[in-house]
This record gives structure tokens, sequence and C-alpha cells, in this order.
């Protein structure tokens, strides 16, 4: 078993948009775990010298690498910039991370242990009640609702479609036609895990705590949730047409 562990090559993929305040308690809790891992900060031009500090902890770590985009261009294409850079390369395990401490790098070792059965692992914050931590409740629904609704309508047998916290083995990364991905917001979380079930690839739910920020800002808006009300009908249409 060890011997398979050491073959594993993950890449923990982080986009960030003025994480500033988050990313010494992040690296620090990253390199708390016991398990080896590189990380990819995608940062659209923060103002708040994110990708400075970055690059001031690369000097140390070279375990850690950096894009850096000119402007703010969304979490979807951040992603698939990260999963291109992680094809050209030799990981054999990718996950998604954000920045600002909602999702615990604890739970690491868990991924990839849940990967040794599954080719997609998926943070679930609803599959034991609710485990959200110091969200409003108007947030909650939010979320919840939208779970519901894009589960529905994709048919998908899964507790929670948007959430940010995942793990892909390398095989699905490739498989999937990273280009016809469209979704820019949280859709860009349910249309990853809709193409991974269509091609058949076996999708697993492990529980997680989700931790409110406690430091930076949402960039969460109306924009985006008005992106994945549409985009899980448009997913579906193409989906029905054979044209996913
Ligand atoms: N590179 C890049 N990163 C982004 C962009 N939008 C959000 N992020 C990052 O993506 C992660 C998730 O964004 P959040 O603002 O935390 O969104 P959220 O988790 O849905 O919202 P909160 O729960 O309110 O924090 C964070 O690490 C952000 O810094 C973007 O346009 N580009
Ligand atoms: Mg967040």
């Amino acid at each position: 078993m060890s011997e398979k562990k050491s073959e594993n090559r993950v890449l923990i993929v982080i986009p960030t948009y003025n994480e500033h305040e988050n990313i010494d308690r992040l690296l620090a809790k990253i390199r708390e775990q016991p398990i080896q891992t590189d990380l990819l900060f995608i940062d659209d031009n923060s103002q708040d010298g994110t990708a400075e500090l970055i690059k001031s902890h690369m000097t140390k770590d070279p375990g850690i690498n950096l894009i850096q985009r000119p402007g703010k261009m969304g979490l979807g294409t951040a992603y698939l910039a990260g999963f291109k850079w992680a094809l050209e390369r030799d990981y054999t395990h990718v996950m998604e991370m954000d920045a600002d401490l909602s999702h615990d790098p604890v739970e690491v070792p868990r991924f990839l242990e849940a990967a040794g059965e599954a080719d997609v692992v998926l943070g679930s914050r609803y599959i034991t009640g609710v485990n959200v931590i110091n969200w409003p409740l108007k947030r909650l629904i939010l979320s919840y609702g939208a779970n519901v609704y894009a589960g529905i309508i994709l048919g998908a047998k899964i507790k929670d479609l948007t959430g940010g916290y995942k793990l892909f083995r390398r095989e699905v990364l490739e498989k999937i036609d990273l280009e016809r991905v469209k979704s820019n917001g949280y859709s860009f979380q349910i249309e990853m895990t809709f193409r991974a079930l269509n091609l058949g690839f076996k999708v697993k739910e492990v529980s997680i705590i989700f931790y409110d920020r406690t430091a930076g800002h949402s960039k969460m808006s109306k924009k985006i949730v008005r992106e994945a009300i549409l985009m899980v009908w448009k997913l579906k249409m193409r989906q029905l047409l054979g044209r996913l």
C-alpha cells in the first residue's frame, strides 16, 4: 500500500483574488499535513499583494507554483488553466481548494484515500445534514437550494454539486474535453462533475465541514447565481442531444 501511495503526485490548484490575509495560514496548514503535495496558485492580478506574498513563499518552498493572469477572469477559467498546467506535467491527482480556509487542508489525506475507489472525490457539506459553520441563513438556503435544483434537473444523485473542494484523478481531466467547459462561476463545479458522471467515471462524496471565511471578501455575485440557473438547463439539453 505504501508503495502505491508514494507513486501519487498530487497538485492542489488554488485560485486567488485578494486573499493576502489568508495565504500564510493556508500554506502553514497545508504543509502540516502528512501528504506531500505541490501547489499551483492562479492569481488574477490581486491588488492586495497576494501574488507577491506567494512569490516570497516560493523562494522557501519549491513545491509552490504561481500563474499570474492580467485581471479577474473568473474561477472556471482559473481552474481550467490549472488543469492544463497539471496535464502538461506528471501529476496523478489534481485537487481544487479555495484560498480562504473554508476548506480545511486536514482533509487532503481523506480525499486521497477515497480516490483509491473513485475517479472524482467531492467534499460534501450536505451528506450528514448541513456541515456549514457560520454562514448566514440566506447563503445556506441559496447553496442548499442550488444543489437540490441542479440535482433534480441533471438527474445526479449527488448531495453537494456546487462545492469547490474536490479531487480528480488525472484520467478524468484527460478525458473531459476542457475546451468545451464553458461555466465560470459556481456552475463550473456542477459542470465538471456532470461531465465526469456522463463519461462513466465514479464519483464519491466525502463529508467535510465548510467554514465561512474569517478574512478577506467573498466574490459571490448575482451574476454567478444566474449563470448557474441557466447552465444546468444547457448542460441537460446538450446531454439529451448527445452534444455535451
Ligand atoms: N483567480 C481567481 N480566483 C478567484 C476568482 N473569483 C474567486 N476566486 C477565488 O476562488 C476561491 C473561492 O472564492 P470565494 O470568494 O471564497 O467564493 P465562495 O467561497 O463561493 O464565497 P464565500 O463563501 O463567501 O467565501 C477563493 O480562493 C477566491 O480567492 C477569480 O475570478 N479569479
Ligand atoms: Mg469562499
